[in-house]
């Protein structure tokens, strides 16, 4: 047994004996170990801060344990078959969680693979930009993903994944997040999340995709630039970060699987309704340049399309939009 399912497996028996004693005898008997060999395991766990207390005669009992994105905590209970459920990459630090899982990728780990980071050193935005990662309360991760997909559809990628994080953070905090296209989510204007996607492609087919994703979960205000909240903040409570995790994983699978099945078109419509920018009056920015307009609708391959001021439409598949 690996280091991770041992440690999964006596978890498990204290989380099913919340606030009891189990005996060692009884834990080491049902996983086949010595005792000498459990409390090994044991000092482990509290290595990494599960506080554990044994009494002679009686056993072990769990008394705390660590805000952690480890590995075994974001497994146990997770009902996906694909997403989160190969390895789980869990890191104190990284430069960025999008880089690992690329390098892992290019080794040919397979798709759903996780790789979780506490903080990142170097967080990447779009084009060059920062995504700020302080340490704790955040989530930062990155799925390896591999669909059969031209390139040119990558884009409804990013927007498939705001919706499945949206929904996820409606039914763990019950907060209306919009969806700013392409890639914020945004809670009365101000970003939570931003979705980073980067790949590696043949000519016209991917050949992996790398779905990076920050979420300012319990991030104290003062540790985010000023046009961020987070989700602490908006509903005044501590948020469980393990249990967000294995929700968006969860609605990430589905709506990746509907996507591959059935195309974009079968999300679209609640991807519009959640949209931030739709028949609103927008600015935006292509690499140098910017025009005015307004978002009339985000089409079949992910591209917002603008009506701009001479009557044209435009289709805009990158750039930065502001609401005027
Ligand atoms: C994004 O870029 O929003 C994509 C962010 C993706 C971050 C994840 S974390 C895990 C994975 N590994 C990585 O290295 N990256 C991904 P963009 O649309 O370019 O927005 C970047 C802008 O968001 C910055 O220029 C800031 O204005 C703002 N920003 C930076 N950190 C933020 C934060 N923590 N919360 C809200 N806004 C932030």
């Amino acid at each position: 047994m690996s280091d991770v399912k041992i440690k999964k497996e006596i978890l498990r028996f204290f989380y099913e004996n919340k606030n009891e004693y189990v005996s060692g005898e009884e834990i080491s008997a049902s996983l086949g170990f010595s005792r000498a060999s459990l409390w090994k395991h044991i000092n482990k766990l509290r290595l990494d801060g599960y506080l554990i207390e044994a009494v002679p005669h009686l056993g072990y009992t769990l008394k705390s344990t660590p805000d952690k994105m480890y590995a075994y905590d974001i497994s146990r209970g997770l009902t996906t078959d694909i997403i989160g459920k190969q390895k789980i990459w869990h890191y104190e630090s990284l430069k960025s969680t999008n880089n690992r899982a690329y390098e892992l990728a290019e080794k040919g780990e397979p798709e759903g693979t996780l790789v979780v980071a506490e903080t990142q050193t170097s967080g990447k935005g779009r084009l060059g930009r920062k995504w700020i990662s302080p340490k704790s309360g955040g989530i930062y991760f990155s799925l390896i993903l591999r669909p059969d997909m031209e390139s040119d559809k990558v884009p409804v990628i990013t927007l498939v994944a705001a919706v499945s994080i949206q929904r996820a953070i409606k039914k763990i905090c019950d907060i209306d997040a919009g969806i700013k296209w392409p890639n914020d989510i945004l809670i009365d204007e101000k970003k939570v999340c931003g979705i980073l996607c980067e790949i590696k492609a043949q000519p016209d087919m991917v050949d992996f995709l790398i779905l990076g994703v920050g979420i300012n979960v319990n991030t104290p205000l003062k540790k985010l630039p000023a046009e961020a909240t987070s989700l602490k903040n908006e509903s005044s409570r501590s948020v469980s970060r393990r249990k967000l995790m294995r929700q968006i994983l969860t609605e990430i699978e589905k709506d990746y699987i509907k996507m591959k099945k059935e195309g974009f078109i079968s999300l679209r419509e609640e991807c519009k309704k959640l949209s931030t920018v739709l028949n609103k009056r927008i600015t935006v920015k292509e690499y140098s340049s910017s025009f005015e307009g307004i978002a009339k609708d985000i089409d079949e391959k992910g591209a917002l399309i603008v009506k701009k001021k001479d009557g044209s439409r435009k289709r805009v598949f990158s750039g930065d939009v502001s609401i005027r």
